[in-house]
């Protein structure tokens, strides 16, 4: 009961209070209850877990026994990310397809709390690539800050965090070759209104690929090239077309910086650059950008990508890229990222019929840093608001004309920094719309559904309360 200014309103709730197994985001593949047989965790409840599943039980924070009434198997003949979890009145049994399937059904064991409605899971993501974006040129995250997102992203089965290391404000990743990258443009005064200074060593680049690895989260980091490319100009003014030195900039605007395709160094320092982070790197991806090159010469965009696609193929990773680079001719495993927020594509529909995969990413349904409404303190507007509704309901495959469910290889939700300031703020835009993007590429296409989504997601308010996690109580949602 609330009291408003004297009168007194009943605050009803249309939710039921107790718990069902489908209470879980992302919704899973399929669900079916057995009102009969609850399951209660006590702090007694200890865990039985085959020897390959030992590492990831650690994650239940249970006792570990040889006869623990909760048990951990793998099935191969699962999906490799999918799980079966099936809930008795003396037993839970959860079976991974591989440690990483096992690692999802405990997230959404975690999920259901520990008076588990009885009932059986199973489940399996729609898509392999679940990403979520954070620029930390723009504003710099320290490598704690960083891997604790990283927990936050993994209770909602996100399974790639992309990093965007590079841009005209800052150098954020150590480079032994090019050292005054991180001294001169990660040092004082560098991010947006010099607000956002630092950078990451290589021992902590490899500390969060390898905290990351044991969420079964891939890093996928980004160096943005040709454009947004002031800082290395910057640290290295040899770069640029006339050899002159270049005014560090703390501003916000982009289209302005590029590195020179016709200069042989040019390609000395981008390979040198792109082999060190391959190295540093186990996972399969590496983003070169490529977004924004407004002033770059078309020819010069071209000849520079005709180089450099494939560079990342030569250290043994795939390349991404921003969809402009579609404009070009693609190695056949480039995969292209779709950012824009209107119209149509010709290009990424021509590469997605020459059977190149498609990440999608639209800023009018996937950007965290557009704002929630016109109130939003922090955040831009350039592609419209984005409500925790919209975030929610729309679907991959029939966005873009020509690029349907069989070209796409998943959906990230980038969260640029231009506007932020500390981790509270990077909480702030992700929390609610993260977990509504991330239903949107684990759960089966077809199967989602607002009014069911905004139930699920109100429970998470009082958790994200207890945890201190700063989130936006956006009134389309009736918060528990
Ligand atoms: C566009 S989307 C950019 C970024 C900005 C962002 C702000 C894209 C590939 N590039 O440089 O940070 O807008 O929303």
């Amino acid at each position: 009961m609330v009291i408003v200014m004297g009168k007194q309103f009943r605050v009803f709730r249309v939710r039921p209070q107790t718990k069902q197994l489908s209470d879980v985001i992302p919704l899973p593949a399929s669900v079916r209850p057995d009102p009969a047989a609850n399951f209660t965790i006590t702090p007694g409840t200890a865990v039985s877990a085959v020897p390959e599943a030992a590492a990831v039980a650690a994650f239940l924070d249970l006792p570990i026994s040889a006869d623990g009434a909760i048990r951990l198997r793998l099935d191969e003949t699962l999906p490799a990310e999918g799980y079966r979890l099936e809930i008795a009145a003396d037993s839970v049994t959860l079976t991974g397809g591989t440690p990483q399937g096992l690692f999802w059904g405990i997230q959404t064991l975690r999920q259901l709390g520990s008076d588990l409605p009885g009932g059986v899971i199973e489940d399996a993501p729609r898509y392999p690539y679940r990403g979520a974006m954070l620029d930390l040129a723009r504003h710099f995250f320290t490598a704690d800050e960083v891997k604790a997102h990283l927990d936050l992203l993994a209770q909602f089965k996100i399974n790639h965090l992309h990093l965007h290391l590079t841009d005209d404000q800052g150098w954020r990743l150590e480079i032994p070759g090019w050292p005054r990258l991180t001294e001169v443009s990660g040092g004082a005064g560098t991010g947006v209104d010099g607000a956002g200074p630092g950078f990451l060593t290589l021992a902590e680049y490899a500390s969060i690929v390898a905290y990351a690895a044991e969420r079964f989260i891939t890093i996928v980091p980004e160096i943005d090239m040709p454009g947004h490319v002031n800082a290395v100009h910057v640290a290295y003014p040899e770069l640029t077309a006339d050899g002159q030195p270049v005014a560090p900039r703390t501003d916000a605007e982009v289209g302005y910086s590029s590195l020179v395709a016709g200069l042989e160094e040019t390609y000395a320092f981008v390979e040198d650059v792109i082999k060190t982070v391959a190295d540093l790197t186990p996972g399969p991806y590496l983003h070169i950008g490529g977004d924004e090159c407004l002033s770059t010469p078309p020819e010069d965009y071209r000849t520079f990508l005709a180089r450099v696609l494939p560079l990342p193929g030569k250290y043994g990773k795939r390349a991404i890229g921003w969809h402009e680079i579609a404009a070009t001719d693609l190695p056949e495993s480039t995969v292209v990222q779709y950012w824009r927020f209107e119209g149509e594509s010709p290009d990424v529909a021509r590469a997605a019929a020459a059977g190149r995969q498609v990440i999608m990413a639209p800023a009018d349904r996937t950007y965290l840093d557009m704002k929630y409404d016109a109130d939003t303190r922090l955040g831009l507007d350039w592609a419209g608001h984005l409500s925790v509704e919209r975030a929610y309901d729309w679907d991959p495959a029939d966005r873009l004309p020509g690029v349907g469910e069989e070209s796409l290889l998943g959906v990230e939700a980038p969260l640029w920094s231009e506007t932020l300031r500390s981790v509270a703020d990077v909480q702030y835009l992700t929390f609610p719309r993260l977990p509504a993007i991330a239903e949107v590429a684990w759960s089966p296409r077809g199967s989602r559904d607002w009014a069911s989504f905004r139930s699920r997601l109100a429970a998470f308010g009082p958790r994200w309360d207890a945890a201190g996690i700063t989130y936006h109580r956006s009134p389309e949602i009736d918060w528990l």
